[in-house]
């Protein structure tokens, strides 16, 4: 049984309380590895390290921390196989969709951030009676990175590469219920010769280990992805405290189909949308709207290529989904299903719990469930689920399918399809939300500003907004 450990000071290293905490593999619901039951203790030993590396990691020049994270970069391309069956079995997902995503993403983290650092500059601003203003962009300390189960390594890295590449040191807190692929990643470090101290990850629970980490005084700066109920209670450690604070949380996308959208495209893409990762990704639409004089023929076609969503052993590259992340996930999603059919809900396709044959028998896994027939601001229409389920709902103009794709708290994602130019622009200016797909889904240029307004978080990640996230900003102004 592989006992996981922290990596603190350059070194793998045990918890302070030799306690451990089983690790699931959700693909046969069977114990499969340890994580250190870590506390307040292990994260100031973390801080410690990280303050002590940040006296030269913060002035070594840019260049220097580039080609380390570019040997990072490298070594998980190297450790493709590896690093992607871990991630399979931590997680649940398919392993064609870990090798082709979760891990080739992490490698390009490191390889975008990695080289970006080269050219970050800041401006100066020169004024006309004989003064000149610079800006300066300095690392702040020792940062704070809190990161979810869904893609693990995928967010892990890309949280805690910009922060490092702009010279700050980091503790780091992957979650509890899929650390293996940062504890792979440590070592992986170790062998690309990062500095001791300059990453810290301290594995364990969060309300032990991600709240120290928040609290902690000598942590200025915070990055969470997760929750938004996590987030909440994160902002009210931090506030006070007047911490630098990132927050990736959680979503409830809209999905507008219009009846002059290209069909096939908006159901290819409407099915990835809404069932890739098992619909564990914060940016899947979830909510389906889809003009009426179109509705029955997008339903037809929608529910026939949802019959290719298999569901089964993730290391069967003939499934498309695999187990949910975890039991009480599992449960989560069930309970939803059971509420949406309460709320009048009609099950069109899916919904039921899965049992496949052999190894994964006692997994936990659920069909793609969709539901038609709900009012829009019903419970299932205005909360976050994160499961593959999603509803189907008909509309019949631009004002009344804005007033339900806004209709929720939150306002990460949104997708719409249509081949009307002036009608993509004029709607995608009206969603509320921090990014808009028009006739396509999570196709990425990292440079772009990432995150949600409303509750589905506070700030940006991507491209130089995370640079500029994750320093501070001094401007000088010469008189001469
Ligand atoms: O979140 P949790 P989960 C959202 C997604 C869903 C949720 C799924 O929409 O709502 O995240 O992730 C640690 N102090 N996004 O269930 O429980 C915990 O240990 C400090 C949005 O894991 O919030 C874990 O490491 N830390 C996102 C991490 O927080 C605490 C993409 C997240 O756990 C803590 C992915 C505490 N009190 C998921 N309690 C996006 N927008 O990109 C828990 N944690």
């Amino acid at each position: 049984m592989v006992k996981i450990k922290n990596f603190i000071n350059g070194e793998l290293v045990a918890p302070e309380s030799n306690e451990y905490i089983d690790n699931y593999d959700p693909s046969t619901g069977t114990v499969y590895s340890l994580i250190p039951d870590s506390d307040e203790r292990d994260v100031n030993f973390a801080v410690e390290a990280a303050k002590k590396a940040f006296r030269t990691w913060s002035v070594t020049p840019a260049p220097h921390r580039s080609k380390i994270l570019l040997k990072i970069s490298e070594l998980i391309e190297k450790n493709l196989e590896a690093l992607a069956k871990a991630e399979t079995i931590d997680n649940g997902k398919p392993l064609w969709l870990a090798k082709s995503v979760d891990i080739p993403r992490a490698s390009e983290n490191f390889r975008f951030y990695g080289t970006g650092i080269l050219h970050f500059a800041s401006e100066s601003h020169a004024m006309e009676d004989s003064a000149l203003n610079y800006t300066l962009r300095t690392p702040i300390g020792v940062a704070g990175c809190i990161s979810p189960w869904n893609l693990p390594l995928y967010l892990f890295t890309w949280k805690i590469v910009p922060a490092i590449a702009v010279g700050n040191t980091v503790v780091a807190k992957p979650s509890e219920i899929t650390p293996m692929t940062a504890f792979l990643l440590a070592e992986i470090c170790i062998e690309a010769g990062l500095p001791p101290g300059v990453l810290n990850i301290v594995h364990g629970y969060g309300h032990k280990v991600g709240s120290a980490i928040t609290a902690h005084p000598d942590i200025p700066i915070i990055s969470f992805t997760g929750g938004t109920k996590t987030g909440e209670t994160i902002a009210k450690t931090t506030a006070p405290m007047f911490k630098k604070l990132s927050l990736e949380l959680g979503g409830k996308n809209p999905n507008i189909v219009f009846a002059d959208c290209d069909l096939y495209k908006a159901v290819r893409t409407s099915v990835r949308a809404s069932f890739t990762n098992q619909g564990e990704i914060c940016l899947c639409g979830s909510r389906i709207f889809i003009e009426k004089n179109i509705y029955e023929i997008f339903k037809e076609k929608f529910l026939k290529e949802t019959e290719k969503m298999i569901v089964g052993d993730p290391f069967d590259d003939k499934n498309k989904l695999g187990a949910i992340v975890s039991k009480q996930h599992y449960d989560k999603i069930l309970q939803y299903i059971h509420l949406a059919k309460e709320e009048g809900g009609m099950i069109l396709k899916g919904g039921k719990s899965i049992h496949p044959e052999g190894r994964c028998s006692n997994g936990w896994f659920i069909e793609p469930a969709i539901i038609e027939n709900l009012p829009f601001d019903c419970r299932t229409n205005q909360e976050e689920i994160f499961g593959p389920v999603v509803t189907l709902t008909p509309f019949e103009t631009e004002e009344e399918v804005l007033l339900y794709a806004n209709s929720t708290k939150y306002g990460l994602a949104a997708l719409l399809f249509t081949e009307n130019l002036n009608k993509a622009h004029r709607v995608a200016a009206k969603l509320q939300s921090g990014i808009v797909w028009v006739n396509c889904w999570l196709l990425r240029d990292l440079r772009t500003p990432f995150g949600g307004v409303k509750r589905s978080g506070m700030g940006r990640e991507g491209g130089f907004e995370a640079f500029k996230f994750f320093t501070e900003e001094k401007n000088i102004c010469i008189k001469f």
